[in-house]
């Protein structure tokens, strides 16, 4: 039983040069855990509150001093001493430290600082890997330790590449048959697959936030042709093998009631997006949805469910915001049959993994994803194993902070074998 000693918290930057708060937890038997948290560039209403400093005079406001000085002056007096494998115990005493409904006294990125670096320094004083630790905290039943099935995201849109497309995000996805090994290694070669027959139609290579090629698109169905036609170039058997994916991302192409995507002269209403997905996924049938319609546009989330869920995961990010209220709404409603879980959106170790419960009992999938600005911590890899998530969505398999989780997949993935 080692009880928290110490906590340092510092300013430290993200992928994308925004300031975020990294976390340092030391028990009292030497052990310590270090963890950082991430920051979303498409960042839906729901989501728990990231803390700034608005200062103008220091990172252009962007600074996060105050949630540093919010886990020194108030979350720390009240941990220390605690026991740092009471994960349950310490995450409830800082949502009531915050008492607030989004995380906006402490801030999200204060909290998840501590509340993953505990995790880490508590799991070392039980010398567990984290992803075996974290499986104290989760209903275990009908679950298996294994690697999730990764969704590469190899071209980037919207937001994450100066708009250059509608849609967020063009993944590939390796046949779940697959072990992860093989899809890492089908992602490289893919991604360079795609970088060739980008260069062959005079497209510049550069990438976006989150690693993948950014090329100025015509139409967001031109993403979708370039990587089908880089996944035939190779020898893999698209449909077999692999499988293509989309995160529209839509609340940020979504306004005044209409959904502005440079495929279609005029804007879309929410019957008519549909008809286009529906189009698209004729030609690609695509095995994975994510937001394909905005945050509180209810009827068109029912819509698509009954519309192609048979077909296409319909996956929840914005709309639920790993929070359990807007889980439960969309379970309600019958819109979704896959989830996005970001543990920045809530806050906590512990909330995230009951959003996990709540999504599972429900029979939906279960993805565990990054942000676009991320760090090199590579805590979400391991709770995405120790949740047993169906997915990870980590970004291109290159940049630094998006191949650090890669790489400790492949890690856990030799620890596995040796259980
Ligand atoms: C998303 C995420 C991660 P962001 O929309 O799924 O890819 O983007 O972190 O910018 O919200
Ligand atoms: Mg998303």
């Amino acid at each position: 039983m080692a009880k928290i000693k110490q906590i340092i918290a510092r300013e430290i930057l993200n992928s994308k040069g925004l300031p975020t708060v990294e976390t340092t937890v030391i028990l009292n038997d030497g052990k310590a855990g270090t963890a950082s948290t991430p920051t979303g560039t498409s960042v839906g209403s729901y989501e728990a509150s990231e803390l700034r400093d608005r200062d103008d005079k220091h990172f252009q406001g962007k600074g996060v001093l105050k949630p540093i000085s919010n886990i020194e002056e108030i979350i720390a007096p009240a941990i220390l001493g605690m026991d740092a494998a009471k994960q349950h115990e310490i995450d409830k005493k800082m949502i009531e430290l915050d008492g607030t409904q989004n995380k906006g006294r402490l801030g999200s990125n204060a909290m998840l600082s501590v509340s993953m670096a505990v995790a880490k320094a508590a799991s070392k004083s039980a010398l567990l890997p984290t992803f075996l630790y974290l499986r104290e905290f989760i209903n275990k039943e009908n679950t298996v330790v294994r690697i999730p099935t990764p969704l590469f995201n190899i071209l980037n849109g919207g937001k994450h590449a100066g708009d250059n497309t509608n849609f967020q995000e063009y993944m590939v996805i390796p046949a779940s048959s697959k072990t992860y090994s093989e899809s890492l290694d089908m992602a490289i070669v893919l991604y360079n697959s795609l970088r060739k027959i980008m260069e062959q139609n005079n497209f510049v290579t550069l990438v976006g936030d989150e690693g993948g090629f950014a090329p100025k698109l015509q139409t967001n169905k031109d993403g979708l042709d370039l990587l089908k036609q880089a996944i035939e170039a190779t020898s893999f058997r698209y449909g077999f093998d692999v499988f293509l994916g989309l995160d529209a991302a839509a609340t940020s192409f979504f306004q005044e009631g209409k959904y502005h995507i440079k495929d279609k002269t005029m804007p879309l209403s929410s019957d008519a997006l549909i008809e286009y997905y529906e189009e698209l996924n004729k030609e690609f049938h695509l095995l994975y949805l994510e937001d394909p319609l905005a945050q509180d546009d209810w009827n068109g989330w029912s819509e698509i469910y009954s519309s192609i869920s048979q077909q296409t995961l319909i996956v929840g990010d914005d709309l639920t915001a790993t929070n359990p209220y807007r889980l439960q709404m969309a379970l309600d409603k019958k819109t979704i049959t896959g989830i996005i879980i970001k543990p920045n959106q809530i806050g906590t170790v512990i909330e995230a993994i009951a959003v996990v419960e709540v999504a599972r009992q429900a029979g939906i999938k279960i993805i565990v994803s990054h942000r676009s600005g991320e760090t090199n911590d590579d805590f979400i890899a391991d709770f995405a194993v120790a949740v047993s998530a169906d997915y990870v969505k980590f970004g291109a398999p290159v940049r630094g902070e998006r191949v650090a989780k890669y790489n400790r997949l492949l890690a856990i993935e030799k620890e596995i074998k040796s259980l």
